[in-house]
């Protein structure tokens, strides 16, 4: 018999059991505990948010599906050699994330950190209003979700650039690669959206120095991870006016401490890691579909490479 686990919460662990049942029948499908249980060579697949502290209960195991689609919560020299992790990539959570980055792109856009400011103080005092053809849009990160923003953001007339580790090339998007062209890509954005994983190579890397490389009076919306981000050097740049506002989905740690100053930064709009939810009808297409591919002995779409990190 083959297995599926899954860890987490139990409400949603039964709508992945009942749409699994559905969809997957030969497979066993079980909620399980990581502190409670019996060891289990039945269990070849795993699905979880968060890592496990110890994966010895499941000796046959062969893949690890992260239930999202950063995996930075594990430490890939944890997971068992041999066992793969596969990172969701799927429509549904790609979608929300155009959502998102539309919201934070166009708060910015509009200068609504500004209007909310003054609105609390009684002030009414426009801004220039730019069309969106004269913003330009940078996106960190051209993969799955950059990619995917660049495409909604250009559709609704920005102006977009982008930047990846390895050369691009997406429809209307100027695209930039490597170390040698990030001096360029951040002297042209605006607006600039981190769309990152989060790894030893990219951690704290939305600093002082970073900050200092884009237009003055640009703006940052973060939506990879809280440790891309140096906060002191975030607050820096705002309030000497290097940086006019920033949208942040994710915080490290989160949620941020009471009374931590993210809370009531007046040029700071904080949301609770909101910019995509997996969604379990869209991601146990993706998750199945990988399981067909791992058992006829194809490659898994979103298998994490360990040397890269992501
Ligand atoms: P991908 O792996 O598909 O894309 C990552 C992109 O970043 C790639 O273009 C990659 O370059 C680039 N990149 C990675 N490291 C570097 C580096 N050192 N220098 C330059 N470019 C680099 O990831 P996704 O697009 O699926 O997701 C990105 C992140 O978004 C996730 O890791 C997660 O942290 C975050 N996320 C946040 C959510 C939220 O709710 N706020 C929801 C979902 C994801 P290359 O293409 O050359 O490899
Ligand atoms: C993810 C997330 O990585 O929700 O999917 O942040």
């Amino acid at each position: 018999m083959t297995s599926f686990a899954y860890r987490g919460d139990l409400q949603r662990g039964c709508l992945w059991a009942r749409l699994f049942a559905e969809r997957m029948p030969a497979i066993d499908f079980r909620v399980v505990s990581e502190l409670e249980g019996d060891v289990d060579a039945t269990v070849h697949y795993l699905g979880t948010w968060a890592p496990l502290a110890d994966y010895s209960r499941f000796p046959s195991l062969k893949v690890i599906f992260a239930l999202g689609a950063g995996v930075d919560q594990f430490d890939l020299s944890l997971v068992p050699p041999g066992v793969a992790l596969v990172r969701l990539e799927e429509p549904g959570i790609v979608g929300m994330m155009q959502d998102y980055a539309t919201l934070a792109v166009m708060a910015l856009h509009r200068d609504l950190p500004i209007y909310l400011e003054q609105q609390r103080r009684g002030a009414w005092s426009p801004e220039a209003v730019l069309p969106a053809a004269r913003r330009r849009v940078g996106i960190l990160g051209l993969g799955q979700m950059g990619a995917a923003v660049a495409a909604r953001l250009t559709a609704l007339g920005f102006s977009c650039s982008g930047w990846s580790r390895t050369p691009k090339a997406l429809p209307d998007v100027r695209c930039h690669a490597g170390n040698s062209a990030l001096g360029t890509f951040l002297a042209e954005s605006e607006i600039l959206v981190c769309l990152l994983p989060l790894t030893a190579a990219t951690r704290g890397f939305l600093n002082a120095a970073l900050f200092a490389a884009l237009p003055t009076g640009a703006s940052l919306v973060n939506m990879g991870r809280g440790g891309h981000l140096r906060f002191d050097d975030l607050v820096a740049a705002l309030d000497r006016g290097q940086l006019a506002g920033a949208v942040l989905d994710v915080f490290e740690p989160e949620p941020p401490p009471p009374g931590h100053p993210v809370w009531s930064h007046q040029r700071i709009l904080l949301t609770p890691h909101v910019g995509s939810v997996t969604n379990p009808e869209s991601a146990i297409e993706a998750v199945i579909a990988n399981i067909a591919r791992h058992r006829a002995g194809e490659p898994m779409r979103g298998e994490i490479d360990r040397l890269k990190g992501y």
